[in-house]
């Protein structure tokens, strides 16, 4: 067996035996797709496993995550390191072959599928299929901006290419259509996605469900599309990466037909090579088919780590080390941008980037938190460089657009620019950001709260993975009016406020809007999203009321009884916040001692000690009203038992937004009477 076929039986084998280890896993494709995994990595892929965090190196990612062992395979294999939390790499392995040994054991670092803050050298979390595909655009695009802000003449420091593999499953949803189409619109040819046709999925031949001509769809989307026929033909598979090397106008297509499950005599080419292990006596025959020791387990052979650290790893390490070189030089030509480039690798903020965040004056008619929120962003966006986004062709709506000079439109033919057209593509905009996030640019995108549904996987990842998304979802309510229910969110906030890790905020008025940028613009490690009104809402005096800075802590109390000893609380968020205060002023003038809690974000509020908690809702009042145009779910948690909750628990309506605060009860007067029921239910 030569030294590329030893590797290639390495890695099927390690797969295999793992697999049947845990007795959990999904062999098959690994199997097929080792020698295309191997011939990328050994041969082109620039990543130094001594550091795999290099800003210039190209990407890898495992779209097909059910795949996991075959990336962990070769993290193994090629030594990668561990990264702390502080960026540092003291130089443990990311994964061991202890590590390989418990696939899919607590604490390993080989959890079922790859997750990115578990494992390093592990680019992006996958597992859903197609969202591995459509990050990987959001990765290509940041090396484009990237590449358009900091290279200078004699200085390509970024230049970095990314590659992608997907499966049947990944070509068939509709997130890799999407991002496929963006992509080719963009020209993105630091792009290089890898299609495993192997013609099997998990109920069987694809010949039940899939019999597009991924080819000529791929030819549509202005693709470059290569095909190699066998999987196992390394020099095709190497012209094929040395063309998509050549390509500078377009991104690359190659088409690989593989074999589900490789040498396994009974089960190659079926659906039970794909998520299964195989069993002990396949696994025999497969290893003597493979030319393998048929006993020994989990075996690596020493020629072939060396065969790695030749390869992969003095390219990295040349490469690696060539471009800190660069650095050293750039910096004393470009101290400005070097700096950039180092304080965006580890998320912080260049100082001053919140010195032009206004305050708003009070205002009865107030402005609409969308139309704050716009503001706030273009205060920040001029100090902050490497601040980017857009949205799903929503900006006119969203406020989000960037609109100071220079800010520019991220086109093919303007890399540089900082406004992004997704296009209406909200599940591939929802990954986009995940891979501009993770390539350490700072995204934020927009749309209707509503059609956050068309992105929640994507949106559940950025959780997952606790990097840094800002999402700015406007039309919040029913509040939207005439638009009606298909535009009316109701479950949404609710929705994500049950999703572990995300921060939701729901602004009252235009300074709780600042204040909520402020905080969250410095998350290292934690998406947020922004709530925003269509309809303008009252800017509360805050000679009278208390700060917005009470945001920060997710729920403070706004307006309260002249003794600080309320009898009933006043609960809101968003637009309704102008409500309970409005009611407030009504109650105190009868007597009534009320207090408003003004509650823009559950999250933040619950990370609070015990002792400020009580003190903003005092556990002996029990008389409380909620107030939120949205689903009353969750509510009970903060209202008790009995407690009020004016919130919606049908669908809206198509009607003027007069009619509809009428037509579902939020009036002043609904709050003031819901108040007094509690009160005397209280007593
Ligand atoms: C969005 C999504 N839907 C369903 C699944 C469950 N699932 C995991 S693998 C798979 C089949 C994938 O087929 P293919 O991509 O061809 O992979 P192969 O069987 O060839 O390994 C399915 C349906 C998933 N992981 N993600
Ligand atoms: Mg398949």
């Amino acid at each position: 067996m030569n030294i590329d076929q030893l590797s290639i039986a390495t890695i099927r084998t390690l797969v295999m035996d793992a697999i049947q280890q845990a007795n959990s896993g999904h062999p098959g494709t690994p199997m097929g797709m080792a020698p295309v995994a191997y011939t990328l990595w050994q041969r082109f892929l620039r990543f130094d496993p001594a550091d795999p965090i290099w800003p210039n190196r190209d990407r890898f990612v495992l779209s097909s995550g059910h795949a996991s062992m075959l990336l962990y395979s070769l993290l193994f294999l090629t030594g990668v390191k561990a990264v702390d939390p502080d960026y540092e790499i003291p130089g443990a392995p990311s994964v061991t072959l202890d590590d390989i040994k418990r696939f899919r054991q607590p604490d390993s670092k080989c959890p079922g599928h790859p997750e990115y803050h578990m494992t390093s050298g592990v680019e992006t979390t996958t597992g859903p299929l197609g969202q591995g595909l459509a990050t990987s655009v959001g990765m290509a695009i940041a090396g484009r901006w990237l590449a358009e802000r900091y290279n200078r003449p004699g200085f390509d420091l970024f230049n970095y290419d990314v590659y992608a593999l997907g499966g049947d499953g990944c070509m068939m949803e509709g997130i890799s259509n999407e991002a496929a189409s963006l992509a080719g619109h963009l020209c993105l040819s630091n792009l290089c996605w890898i299609y495993d046709s192997n013609h099997i999925t998990i109920e069987g031949n694809t010949a039940l469900t899939f019999t597009d001509d991924v080819a000529t769809r791929f030819i549509g989307y202005g693709w470059n599309v290569w095909h190699v026929g066998d999987a196992n033909d390394l020099d095709r598979l190497a012209y094929a990466f040395e063309l998509f090397k050549k390509t500078n106008d377009r991104p690359t297509l190659i088409i690989v037909n593989s074999h589900i499950g490789y040498g396994a005599p009974d089960k190659q080419d079926t659906s039970a090579a794909h998520g299964e292990p195989l069993g002990e006596d396949e696994i025999r025959k497969t290893k003597r088919f493979y030319g393998w020791p048929e006993d020994a387990k989990f075996l690596v052979p020493d020629e072939v780590l060396k065969n790695f650290a030749d390869g992969i790893g003095a390219r990295g390490a040349q490469g690696r080390t060539a471009w800190e070189a660069q650095v050293d030089l750039y910096k004393l030509q470009y101290p400005a941008l070097a700096g950039e480039i180092e304080q965006m690798q580890r998320r912080e903020l260049p100082a001053g980037w919140d010195k032009d965040l206004p305050t708003f004056p009070a205002d009865a008619n107030g402005l609409a938190s969308r139309e704050s929120s716009g503001k706030v962003l273009n205060a920040i966006a001029p100090n902050l460089p490497w601040l980017l986004g857009g949205a799903a062709d929503l900006s006119p709506s969203t406020k989000t657009r960037l609109m100071f000079d220079g800010a520019g439109d991220f086109q093919a033919d303007s890399y540089g620019g900082r406004n992004f057209h997704f296009g209406i593509r909200e599940h591939a905009m929802g990954a986009i950001a995940n891979g501009l996030a993770l390539s350490k640019v700072r995204p934020f995108v927009s749309g209707f709260f509503i059609f956050t549904d068309y992105c929640r996987a994507p949106i559940r990842l950025a959780a997952l993975m606790e990097i840094p998304v800002i999402y700015v979802w406007t039309h919040d309510s029913i509040g939207v009016g005439e638009d009606g229910p298909t535009h009316q969110p109701i479950e949404q906030l609710a929705s994500f406020r049950a999703m572990p890790g995300m921060i939701v905020l729901r602004p009252g008025d235009a300074n709780e809007v600042v204040e909520a940028w402020r905080l969250i613009m410095q998350f290292k490690h934690q998406p947020a999203m922004l709530v925003l009104s269509r309809q303008a809402q009252p800017t509360l005096d805050r000679t009278k009321y208390a700060p917005a800075a009470g945001v920060a802590k997710g729920a403070y109390i706004l307006a309260d009884a002249p003794d600080g000893k309320p009898d009933v609380l006043l609960l809101a968020t968003g637009t309704e916040l102008a409500l309970c205060v409005d009611a407030y002023e009504q109650l105190t003038a009868q007597g009534i001692k009320a207090r408003v809690v003004s509650m823009p974000s559950w999250e933040l509020f619950e990370q609070q000690d015990q002792a400020y908690r009580d003190t903003v809702l005092p556990p002996q009042v029990r008389a409380r009203v909620a107030v939120e145009e949205a689903s009353t779910f969750g509510w009970a948690h903060y209202v008790g038992l009995d407690g009020a909750i004016l919130g919606m628990t049908t669908f809206g309506a198509s009607a003027p937004l007069k009619a509809l605060l009428q037509k579902f009860a939020f009036t002043t007067d609904h709050v003031i009477a819901a108040a007094r029921e509690q009160l005397a239910k209280a007593k």
